[in-house]
């Protein structure tokens, strides 16, 4: 028993074991300069050292050639001899190495004989999100790169910021100073707040490129902007400044549409982010536009996709933008409610998010010290038992581009509490992103059973939901 999360495609174990051991070293004579850095990263994370000598590496990183592997797809062999991982791209090289991992105890001190094991694995989704709300509560580039990593270890190969909203504008618009020296101020409850300068969200980038984590930054509009229009009158259809807002109420707020300064605005919002995102999207919410008249709300979608596509990027938004028309290529993000049919009639791709499944910060049960409930309570397990090709009302497999777990932070304070809500609930959508299609619940609970020590030995603040066996 392995005990991996997610589970891979397919695993055959066979006759015969490698000694792992302190001395085993990650074999590092590449000429290739990113596999190079991989093994100096595997090395690191398994406390191991690296070595040129072929003789002396027993782990050994190859890019193979096998395009049956996908963008992804990575080859694990354990052998008397020593380690082998393969794959067609380096992501696949990076996944082989958080399955390695999760195979050798963190705490590892004298040898340990690991069975032989031949293990392939492709994902199911290209799309395994998670959603950090870095506006209700603001969490620092520290934090960030600690989530990164979290997620990465799962396999998960998005996440997505949510930079905007009524509590906070949280990334630097060097076009627009008052967005952060004004809106940047406060969060949920007043204290605090905070924004990234446009050096720190590089930083948060780069990290997340060394973990192949795409950074999907989001803009959210045209609801969720008091931020926003309490540092600009101009963004007002009042032309007056609202006060700044510490409370977590939602729908009170909206952009004018009618104003050609509204565009100018999203226009240099969305030039300078997309010049420091290196990855193809920009979210442009949609969610929750309560103030904003309907025909307002359409006109409005439609335009900023247009501005979204003028630099050269895909829009995002929440399944609402469905009821607007739509640019080809643009993708959906079902939360709550029907609008993803209307986006997928229009051709849309659909992001999985369905509250009552994948929203981290609802509360596990009554007792939760942290987390809303208004979308239920989500247990571990029913955050995991659902089958995505049907569970959504007229989507199938095709449709779906994956899976996102957003983590909304009304009522989390620092990163122990963003731990406390996504762990172990994000482990198991990873799988549902990841894992081929029919796992069972009965089966997972006992991986994610013998996984708390590797929660443990990863620091994480997890749960420790009573509906585990934990060893
Ligand atoms: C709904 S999800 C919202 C957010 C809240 C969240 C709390 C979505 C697109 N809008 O503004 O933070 O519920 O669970």
């Amino acid at each position: 028993m392995l005990n991996l999360i997610p589970k891979p495609a397919s695993v055959h174990t066979s006759n015969g074991d490698f000694t792992f051991s302190t001395e085993t070293c990650v074999h590092t004579d590449s000429s290739d300069g990113e596999i190079r850095q991989l093994a100096e990263y595997a090395a690191e994370q398994l406390h191991l050292t690296t070595s040129e000598d072929t003789r002396a590496g027993n782990i050994s990183l190859e890019l193979n050639g096998d395009i049956s592997l996908g963008e992804e797809g990575y080859e694990l062999s354990v052998t008397t001899d020593g380690i082998q991982m393969n794959a067609n791209h380096l992501e696949g090289l990076f996944y082989a190495i958080q399955t390695l991992r999760q195979m050798i105890p963190t705490d590892h001190l004298g040898t340990i004989n690991l069975p032989a094991v031949s293990i392939r694995d492709t994902p199911r989704f290209v799309w395994r999100g998670a959603m950090l709300d870095v506006c209700r509560h603001f969490f620092g580039v520290d934090d960030v790169k600690r989530y990164i990593d979290l997620i990465s270890h799962y396999k998960m190969n998005r996440l997505h910021l949510h930079l905007s909203d009524d509590q906070g504008w949280r990334i630097e618009i060097k076009s627009w100073p008052k967005l952060t020296e004004v809106g940047g101020k406060t969060q949920v409850g007043g204290k605090g707040g905070g924004y990234y300068t446009q050096e720190q969200y590089k930083e948060i980038v780069d990290h997340a490129r060394t973990r192949y984590v795409i950074i999907i930054p989001e803009i959210d509009t045209p609801g969720h902007t008091n931020a926003a229009l309490a540092s600009y009158p101009e963004l007002n259809e009042s032309e007056e400044a609202t006060d700044l807002y510490e409370g977590t109420e939602v729908g009170f707020s909206t952009l004018t549409i009618n104003s050609a300064v509204t565009y100018q605005f999203l226009d240099d919002v969305i030039r300078e982010l997309a010049a420091i995102t290196p990855g193809p999207y920009i979210h442009i919410g949609g969610d929750e536009a309560r103030s904003t008249p309907e025909e307002d709300y359409k006109k409005f979608i439609k335009r900023f996709q247009e501005i979204v596509a003028s630099h050269g990027k895909e829009t995002i938004g929440w399944a609402e933008i469905g009821e607007a028309e739509l640019l080809p290529g643009t993708i959906a993000q079902h939360w709550f409610g029907t609008s993803y049919q209307e986006a997928k009639k229009q051709g849309a791709k659909i992001i999985l998010s369905p509250a009552n499944k994948a929203y981290l910060d609802m509360k596990y049960d009554a007792s939760s010290p942290l987390g809303l409930d208004w979308a239920g309570l989500i247990s571990v397990k029913e955050s995991y038992d659902w089958e995505p090709s049907s569970y959504m009302h007229l989507l199938e497999e095709d449709d779906i581009l994956g899976i996102e777990a957003p983590l909304w932070s009304e009522t989390l304070i620092t990163i122990k509490d963003v731990e406390y809500l996504a762990f172990p609930r994000l482990p198991g959508l990873a799988e549902l992103a990841w894992s081929p299609k029919g796992q069972s619940w009965d089966e997972y609970q006992k991986r994610l059973a013998a996984h708390g020590k590797h929660m443990d030995a990863l620091g994480i603040n997890f749960y420790r939901s009573p509906e585990i066996n934990w060893e």
